[in-house]
């Protein structure tokens, strides 16, 4: 039985849609920002960063979305939502998780933590740029009639972006009015475990 350690709609969203997609027995606890308590001493010792998402797996804590969802994935569903590691499209997927995880997130942070920065507004505007950039590449990325990221086959990078193209709902361009991206975002959205994550999680502005 694993444990997440997750907040609704934040970096955890993708760990529990894997959760759900591969049918595996999970419990939830969820941590409450409001009440900074991912910042909390019990907290932080079972996460140091203080952040979500924390997946607890026999005893050991484990964190950072990305390798959560490789460890997942490879486990259980390997050459299905992960190449395999011999597999030439495996080079492909590891750069696409580790920018997603490594340049798009962080840029991400600084889009919804501005305000730890001392000039908040000049953060907004050079994060929208940063972030437009990143859907255009993405978005051509997707323009050789690919139907998902890697090709014609589902991976977990496409869960990855689904997450990220949510976050960027209420930006003043969402990365879902990028064509290919949108098309993606409309067929990830048609998933029954997206569906169930979303009642799980409460969610009803972006389904
Ligand atoms: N590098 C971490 C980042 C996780 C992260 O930043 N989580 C955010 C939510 S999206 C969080 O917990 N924020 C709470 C805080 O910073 O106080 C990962 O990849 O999992």
């Amino acid at each position: 039985m694993y444990k997440l350690y997750y907040q609704p709609g934040t970096a955890s969203f993708v760990v529990h849609w894997l959760l759900i997609e591969l049918d595996l027995p999970h419990e939830l606890v969820l941590i409450d920002f409001s009440s900074n308590q991912q910042k909390s001493p019990e907290y932080l010792k079972i996460n140091p960063g203080g952040v979500v998402p924390t997946l607890q797996i026999d005893n050991k804590n484990i964190s950072e979305f990305a390798g959560i969802c490789m460890y997942l994935v490879d486990k259980y569903a390997p050459g299905v939502l992960a190449p395999l590691n011999d597999h030439m499209d495996r080079a492909a997927y590891n750069q696409w998780m580790f920018y997603i995880s490594n340049t798009v997130q962080p840029t991400f942070r600084n889009w919804f933590y501005a305000d730890e920065f001392g000039t908040p507004e000049l953060t907004k505007n050079i994060t929208q740029k940063k972030l437009e950039a990143i859907f255009t590449r993405c978005n051509n990325h997707l323009n050789d009639g690919r139907k998902y990221f890697l090709g014609n086959q589902l991976s977990t990078v496409d869960f990855l972006l689904t997450m990220i193209m949510r976050w960027s709902r209420n930006m003043p361009k969402p990365a879902d009015q990028w064509p290919h991206l949108g098309q993606l975002a409309t067929k990830m959205k048609q998933m029954a475990s997206f569906k169930t994550l979303n009642d799980r999680e409460g969610l009803t502005d972006w389904d």
